[in-house]
């Protein structure tokens, strides 16, 4: 069992470049067993993360009351590629402006993010354009928004599976 985890570990080292601890790197060695890569559009067994389905306005929230609502994406449907995403962040239905916004896709099975962090840039008031949304592989993909507004800060999360 340790000889398997010693050897999972390693591969993570090579393959991943999160920079995280060696605690962290466990977890994804323990996450990793028995993920097959075919299994599309299922809930994943591990994490419980459930993907979403992509549509223009798909609207959530956070614990803290915020809510990101996803307006357009290029390439639209997503794909195994570099994407633009147009959102807003709201308040209720209200549009909050100067939000201080950091988009970070994340592969929870693999324990990896992108190679790109996306720069997020307000657009109009309230509007925001984040690039590139940089999903290159197959598997299932959360997109956490962290957001401060004012004093209001909160963390909004996407998920979704990608295939080609
Ligand atoms: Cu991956």
């Amino acid at each position: 069992m340790r000889g398997r985890w010693m050897v999972l570990a390693g591969l993570c080292l090579v393959g991943c470049d999160d920079g995280e601890t060696g605690a962290a790197d466990m977890a994804h060695a323990h996450a990793d067993q028995g993920h097959t890569p075919g299994d599309l559009g299922a809930a994943d067994g591990h994490t419980g993360i459930q993907g979403d389905t992509w549509a223009p306005g798909l609207t959530k929230m956070g614990a803290g009351g915020l809510r990101v609502r996803l307006l357009a994406s290029d390439p639209d449907p997503l794909t195994r590629t570099q994407h633009t995403w147009d959102f807003a962040v709201l308040e209720g239905d209200a549009e909050l402006a100067e939000c201080d916004v950091t988009v970070t896709p994340f592969m929870p099975d693999h324990g990896h993010g992108a190679n790109t962090a996306p720069t997020v840039t307000e657009t109009g008031v309230g509007a925001y354009r984040a690039a590139p949304i940089d999903l290159f592989m197959r598997g299932l993909w959360t997109v956490d928004f962290d957001l401060t507004c004012g004093a209001r800060s909160d963390t909004v999360q996407f998920a979704f599976w990608i295939e080609d």
